[in-house]
């Protein structure tokens, strides 16, 4: 495990928040996001490292990204410490159409992440086996319904939505994923916060 320091960080005050997590994750990013202008130390980790995996495994028995750590206080799961982040430094609550939107983005990131998988374990993707072909299905589908959403301006308010949108579409683009071109409205919500300091600050590399 490695120890990066976010470049938004103010270096020298007192950090009681600690995030772990990789910079192109769209789970772990999202979170980057929320704390914009907030303290915290962020720790790199690389899950593919086997050495990394087990000390990680030490902190957290998940072994997925992100996790936060305050003071006492571990929390492994993004939308878990999305409430915690909403709770700690009073930020408006998202609605229940914004969640149903992080919903969709999350159903199409896991899928491309099952299917990730699939391809790193030399399986042939393909719609003749149940496990590919529910994801198959599901990435476009969902895509498509998110948009719609996005035509209609579902992802231009900056928030928990538009985050999860962003942190999605640049990693699918970094990791090249998926042909998301046929999505035009989903790709014009994106470029709607292109210019955002913090979008810029956290874009994988
Ligand atoms: N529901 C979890 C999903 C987190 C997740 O799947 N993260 C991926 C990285 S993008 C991960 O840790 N994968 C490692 C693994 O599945 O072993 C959250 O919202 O935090």
């Amino acid at each position: 495990m490695s120890i990066a320091i976010d470049t938004t960080l103010k270096r020298h005050s007192f950090m009681a928040i600690t995030l772990y997590g990789s910079i192109p994750s769209p789970y772990v990013r999202r979170i980057r996001m929320l704390l914009e202008g907030q303290d915290y130390q962020f720790e790199v980790v690389d899950l593919y490292n086997d050495e990394a995996r087990a000390e990680y495994a030490k902190l957290n028995p998940l072994k997925k990204m992100p996790m936060m750590i305050n003071g006492e206080q571990k929390l492994y799961d993004s939308h878990v410490i999305a409430q915690y982040l909403q709770h700690k430094f009073n930020l408006a609550p998202p609605s229940f159409d914004e969640l149903n939107l992080v919903s969709g983005v999350d159903a199409v990131v896991d899928s491309l992440i099952v299917i990730f998988y699939g391809k790193r374990s030399e399986f042939e993707i393909s719609k003749d086996k149940l496990i590919f072909q529910l994801q198959l299905e599901r990435i476009p589908d969902v895509l498509t319904w998110l948009n719609e959403q996005a035509k209609q301006g579902g992802f231009n308010h900056w928030g928990y939505a538009s985050i999860a949108l962003v942190s999605f579409v640049n990693w699918v683009e970094f990791r090249n994923l998926y042909d998301l071109t046929p999505y035009k409205d989903l790709l014009a919500a994106v470029d709607l916060h292109r210019e955002r300091a913090i979008v810029k600050s956290t874009m994988p590399t």
